[in-house]
C-alpha cells in the first residue's frame, strides 16, 4: 500500500493548506487550551472557536483535581505494553508492560514475570531463546486490547491482548492492572485480530493467525507454492488460558469479532489467494470473511472429528469441507477492520483496497449454514464511503463511523439507509465526513463494542501526526484525536500525541472499573511460587524479614522494605553465588511503591504496597555494591539503601 499511501499523505497535505484546513485549525486552537489547561478561558475559547455550547464544553475539560469519566485502554503496537489514558482528557495514566521488558518495574528480569513469560512458551522457542543466551523476547507486537464480557457488557475482570510479532496473546488482571498469563499459541503464526466472546460471557478468546504456515517439514513441500500453507484460527479457554481448540482455514486471517449470542465468530481474510508475494495477496477481487460456527465445532471437537496436531485438537474448516464448521462469504478486496455493531444485528467489514463496507446480517447465517443459501445473501448493504476504509464503530443510536486511511477522514453513515440503499431505495447512507490527521487506522466509540454503547466519544488513531506538533526528528509521533460524536456533526476537541504505535484501544466507563484494587492481597497468586521457597526457607513473607539462606552456591536473600528503610543494611556473598533477593513491601499505603535497584547489574524492580517481588542474577564482580530504592517513598528515600558485599573467589 505505500505508493496509495505516500499519494494520501501529499493529498492531505495539500488540503492542510487550503480553507477547510484552516477551519479546522481555528476549532482545534480552543479545544487544545481545555484539554490541556482545564482554565476557563481554554474553555470559553472552545465554545467561541467552535460554535460548541458552553455546557458540551465543559464536559471536555477535566479539570486539576477531577477524574475522567472513561478508562481508555490502548494497545501499543510495537512497543510490546499496555497503556491507560482516561478518556476525555486523554492523559497518560499509566503503561502495563506485557511483550516488553520495563525499566521501571522490572518485568522480564523479576522472577515472578519470568514464570509468566516463560511458563507456557513453546518448547522450540525455548530452545531458541536459550541459544541466543536468553530466557525471553525482548520485544512484542501488541496490536488488540478487549475487555472481558459477561452478557454482551463489559465485566471489569480481564483484559485480553495479542502479539502479532511472537504468536502470544496475554491476560492482564483488573484489579491490580498486571498481566498474569500469557500464551505462545502453537501451529499458527502471527497472531493478529484478537476478540473474546460477548455470550454468555468471555469463555473464549479468538484469536486469528495472519502467517500463512507451512503443512510439511522443509524439505518435503515446495515453499514457493501456497498451496502448501494454512492458516489456524485459535479459541483460547479465557479461565485457563490454554488453546481449547483450532482451527484450519482457508486463506489467511486479519481481523475478527464475535456476535451477541455466542453463536459466531467472524474473520476477515485478505490474502484468499494464498498468494506468498504482495502481489499475490492482492490479485483477487474478491476475498472473504471466514464465519465459524461455535456450536458445530464444540460438537466436532466433542464427537472427536479432529486431528491432534502439537497437542492442540484441529478442526479442518477448509472451503469444501461440507461440513458446518465453516462457511466463506466473499467481500471485495483485501478487506480489513471486522466489527459487530451493538444492535445485535449487524457485522460491518471494511474493504480496504475497495471503498465499501460490507454489511452482513447475522440473522441471516443459519440460512447459509443449514439451508444451503448463498453466503452473499446474509450482505445486507455496502456502502461506498471512501478511500481505504479500515475500522468501524458504533454510537449504539443506529449509526456507524469508519476510518479511511487514504481519504484521511472519519465517515458517519447509517445503517439502515445503507440497507435501503442497497435495496435500490434513493437514500444517501453517509451522514457526515470529518477531516483527521492523519491516515486514521483503528477508531472507537465510548462502549462501541458492547450493548452498553453510549454515541459521547470517539478516539481516532492516526497513524501520522505530520504538522500538528513539535518537530522531534525523523520518527514522529502518531496523534489519537478525540471526537464529540454527541451531535449531528463530528468535531475534533483534541490532538493527543502517542509513542509507537497504538493499533488499538477501547473506552470503558469507569463505572465498570468495580475490582480495582489500591493495595495488593498478601496472599496474591503472583508470587505463590516464591512463597513456597521462603516457607522452606523458614521464611514468613508476612512478617518482618531480614534472612540470608545459603544453599550451596545458591544465596537467598529475605528482606522487607517500609519506609524508608530496607530490613538489610547489607549482606554478604561469594563471588560467583546465585542470589537471589525477595523483597516484601511491608507497607500498606495507597501509593507507597518502594523499589530495590543493584547498581551496575542491571536489576530493578517495582514493590508495591503489600507485594513481594524477587530477582535472580550471578554475583560474579567482587566488591560493594550499593542497591537502592527506586521509587520516591519518603523523605528518606535517597538514604533507603545498602551494600552487597561481594566477596572475591578464594578470599
Ligand atoms: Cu493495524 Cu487492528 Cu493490527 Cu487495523 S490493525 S489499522
Ligand atoms: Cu522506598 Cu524509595
Ligand atoms: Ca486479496
Amino acid at each position: 500500500m505505500s505508493e496509495d499511501e505516500s499519494k494520501g499523505i501529499s493529498r492531505r497535505g495539500l488540503l492542510g493548506a487550503t480553507a477547510g484546513g484552516a477551519a479546522l485549525m481555528g476549532s482545534l486552537g480552543g479545544a487544545r487550551l481545555a484539554g490541556f489547561g482545564g482554565v476557563a478561558a481554554g474553555t470559553a475559547a472552545l465554545a467561541a472557536a467552535s460554535g460548541a455550547r458552553a455546557d458540551e464544553a465543559a464536559e471536555i475539560n477535566v479539570a486539576p483535581g477531577d477524574l475522567d469519566e472513561y478508562y481508555g485502554f490502548w494497545s501499543s503496537g510495537q512497543a510490546g505494553e499496555m497503556r491507560i489514558l482516561g478518556i476525555p482528557s486523554m492523559r497518560e495514566l499509566m503503561r502495563v508492560p506485557v511483550f516488553n521488558r520495563c525499566s521501571a518495574t522490572g518485568w522480564g528480569r523479576t522472577n515472578e514475570s519470568l514464570r509468566i513469560l516463560t511458563e507456557k512458551m513453546l518448547p522450540e522457542t525455548k530452545a531458541f531463546l536459550e541459544a541466543n543466551g536468553k530466557k525471553v523476547h525482548d520485544n512484542g507486537d501488541l496490536h488488540h486490547v478487549h475487555m472481558s464480557f459477561t452478557e454482551g457488557k463489559y465485566d471489569g475482570r480481564f483484559l485480553f491482548m495479542n502479539d502479532k510479532a511472537n504468536t502470544r496473546v496475554a491476560r492482564v488482571r483488573c484489579d491490580v492492572m498486571k498481566c498474569d498469563a500469557i500464551l505462545e499459541i502453537p501451529n499458527a503464526r502471527g497472531i493478529h485480530g484478537l476478540r473474546p466472546q460477548k455470550w454468555p460471557r468471555s469463555n473464549y478468546v479468538f484469536a486469528n493467525g495472519e502467517d500463512e504456515v507451512l503443512i510439511e517439514p522443509i524439505g518435503k513441500a515446495d515453499t514457493e507454492d501456497g498451496k502448501n500453507y494454512v492458516n489456524f484460527f485459535t479459541a483460547v479457554d479465557a479461565d485457563k488460558w490454554d488453546v481449547a481448540w483450532q482451527v484450519m482455514v482457508s486463506g489467511n486471517l486479519d481481523n475478527t469479532d464475535a456476535d451477541y449470542e455466542g453463536k459466531w465468530a467472524f474473520s476477515t481474510s485478505y490474502n484468499s489467494e494464498m498468494g506468498l508475494t504482495q502481489a499475490d495477496m492482492t490479485s483477487a477481487d474478491m476475498d472473504h470473511v471466514v464465519v465459524f460456527n461455535i456450536a458445530e465445532i464444540e460438537k466436532g471437537i466433542a464427537a472427536g472429528d479432529y486431528k491432534e496436531v502439537n497437542g492442540v485438537k484441529v478442526i479442518d474448516g477448509r472451503k469444501g469441507q461440507n461440513k458446518n464448521y465453516t462457511r466463506y462469504i466473499p467481500v471485495p478486496n483485501n478487506p480489513h477492520g471486522c466489527n459487530m455493531a451493538p444492535d445485535k444485528k449487524h457485522l460491518c467489514v471494511a474493504g480496504k483496497l475497495s471503498p465499501t463496507v460490507t454489511v452482513i446480517d447475522v440473522t441471516k447465517l443459519d440460512d447459509v449454514f443449514y439451508k444451503n443459501a448463498e453466503p452473499r445473501s446474509a450482505v445486507v448493504a455496502e456502502p461506498e464511503l471512501g478511500l481505504g476504509p479500515l475500522h468501524t464503530a458504533f454510537d449504539g443510536k443506529g449509526n456507524a463511523f469508519t476510518s479511511l486511511f487514504l481519504d484521511s477522514q472519519v465517515v458517519k453513515w447509517n445503517i439502515e439507509k445503507a440497507i435501503a440503499a442497497y435495496k435500490g431505495e434513493k437514500v444517501d447512507p453517509i451522514l457526515d465526513k470529518l477531516d483527521v490527521q492523519y491516515q486514521p487506522g483503528h477508531l472507537k466509540t465510548s462502549m462501541g463494542e458492547t450493548l452498553e454503547a453510549d454515541g459521547k466519544w470517539l478516539v481516532c488513531l492516526c497513524k501520522f501526526s505530520k504538522d500538528r506538533f513539535l518537530n522531534v526528528g525523523p520518527l514522529k509521533p502518531e496523534n489519537d484525536q478525540l471526537i464529540d460524536i454527541t451531535g449531528d456533526k463530528m468535531k475534533v476537541v483534541h490532538d493527543g500525541p502517542n509513542f509507537a504505535e497504538p493499533h488499538d484501544a477501547i473506552a470503558v466507563h469507569a463505572s465498570k472499573m468495580t475490582n480495582i484494587r489500591s493495595v495488593w492481597d498478601r496472599q496474591d497468586p503472583m508470587w505463590a511460587e516464591t512463597r513456597k521457597q521462603a516457607e522452606a526457607d523458614g521464611v514468613n513473607l508476612d512478617d518482618y524479614q531480614d534472612k540470608v539462606v545459603r544453599d550451596g552456591n545458591k544465596v537467598r536473600v529475605y528482606m522487607s522494605s517500609q519506609a524508608p528503610t530496607f530490613a538489610l543494611d547489607s549482606f554478604t556473598v561469594k563471588q560467583g553465588d546465585e542470589v537471589t533477593v525477595t523483597i516484601t513491601n511491608l507497607d500498606d499505603i495507597d501509593d507507597l511503591t518502594h523499589g530495590f535497584t543493584l547498581g551496575n547489574h542491571g536489576v530493578a524492580m517495582e514493590i508495591g504496597p503489600q507485594a513481594t517481588s524477587s530477582v535472580t542474577f550471578v554475583a560474579a564482580m567482587p566488591g560493594v555494591h550499593w542497591y537502592y530504592c527506586q521509587w520516591f517513598c519518603h523523605a528518606l528515600h535517597m538514604e533507603m539503601r545498602g551494600r552487597m558485599i561481594v566477596e572475591p573467589t578464594g578470599a
